[in-house]
């Protein structure tokens, strides 16, 4: 079997069967992992982000599809992630997604993984993210996200996007609702899809409305587009909004901003990721915690004292460097 390194030489060198296997690799946290990601950290970067979310059934999958095929007529490659929350078994979820997204499946340009839960909470957007920047790596220039907009999970996730298509459809009653949220934080572009069906129109007014109330808009209104997915209606005006907003992104600075922030949230999960791995090997080896837990139950000690106990070394340092500060 090839090893992590190995991989990486083979993913970057056009591979896609190790592509495939290092997204597998990272996917699973085996061994190795880790240093897989170094390797190819530097040569990420470069790939655009798309980021797609709404409702259930709104047609995130058909969007997906149609967008990905407007993309490769413009010329460029394409990964698509297809993240599925509430399938615990990769499995299904690749099999409803390869039936929708047919056509760019048999398309050497475009890459298509599906990722279902993970164990952990955040490990589904770890996942993913580490996922985004080995397609990047690849070589891939745009990489397309899928994702039904639920839990935290989800909106970390798509917070890896650069430009985010929020989907809504005719017909959601009380979802709307739910959708405001989201069009202040996440929504880039508006998408209502199944336009097809009665109420599209009133949709689009409802959202601009939201837009009008909306305290937080800066420079960017997010447009509202009208698609027809199953028809491919609207897809190339959506297309033309996407490119739009990036070049909005890169006029403005705004696009170094956001992926500054990105970069300062990732860097503190994977040290509080990190710091967490220790302290609960440490626990369970070194510190005889079920010990710990009946002195805390019998009120022989307190857990508070334990927990600034166990922490300790992390306050000695920001101590050390506190006083090195003072002293300067
Ligand atoms: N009438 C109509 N149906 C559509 C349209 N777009 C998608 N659909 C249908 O809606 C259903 C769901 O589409 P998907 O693309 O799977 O939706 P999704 O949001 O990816 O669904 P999940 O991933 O399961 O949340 C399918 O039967 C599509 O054919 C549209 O514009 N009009
Ligand atoms: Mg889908």
């Amino acid at each position: 079997m090839a090893t992590p390194s190995e991989l990486v030489a083979e993913a970057l060198g056009g591979s896609v069967r190790a592509l495939a296997k290092l997204i597998t690799l990272v996917e699973n946290e085996m061994s190795g992992s880790t240093e897989a990601l170094q390797k190819l950290y530097a040569q990420t970067g470069r790939a655009y982000t798309i980021g797609i979310t709404g409702p259930p059934g709104s047609g995130k999958s058909t969007l997906t599809d149609k967008i990905t095929r407007e993309i490769r007529k413009k010329g460029f490659t394409v990964g698509v992630i297809a993240v599925d929350p509430t399938s615990p078994f990769t499995g299904g979820a690749l099999l409803g997604d390869r039936l929708r997204m047919q056509e760019i499946t048999s398309d050497e340009g475009v890459f298509v993984r599906s990722m279902a839960t993970r164990g952990t909470l955040g490990g589904l957007s770890k996942a993913t993210s580490a996922t985004v920047k080995i397609l990047d790596a690849f070589g891939k220039d745009f990489i397309v996200i899928e994702t039904v907009g639920v839990g935290q999970d989800e909106v970390d996730i798509i917070k890896t996007a650069d430009t985010t298509l929020l989907i809504s459809v005719p017909g959601l009653g009380d979802e709307i609702q739910a959708l405001k949220a989201g069009i202040m934080e996440i929504g880039d572009i508006l998408v209502v899809n199944k336009s097809d069906r009665e109420g599209a129109d009133r949709l689009v007014s409802e959202l601009n409305l939201m837009l009008d109330l909306n305290p937080s808009m800066g420079a960017w209104r997010p447009p509202i587009i009208k698609t027809m997915a199953t028809l491919g209606e609207g897809i190339p005006d959506l297309t033309e909004k996407i490119i739009a907003h990036r070049q909005f992104l890169q006029e403005g600075n705004g696009l170094s901003k956001k992926r500054a922030e990105r970069a300062r949230e990732e860097i503190l999960n994977l040290i509080e990721g990190e710091v967490s791995k220790y302290i609960h090997k440490m626990l369970k080896y070194d510190l005889a915690f079920d010990e710990t837990i009946e002195q805390v139950v019998a009120r022989k000690q307190d857990p508070y004292s334990y927990a600034q106990k166990v922490t300790e070394p992390f306050a000695k340092v920001y101590q050390n460097r506190q006083g090195e500060k003072a002293g300067n």
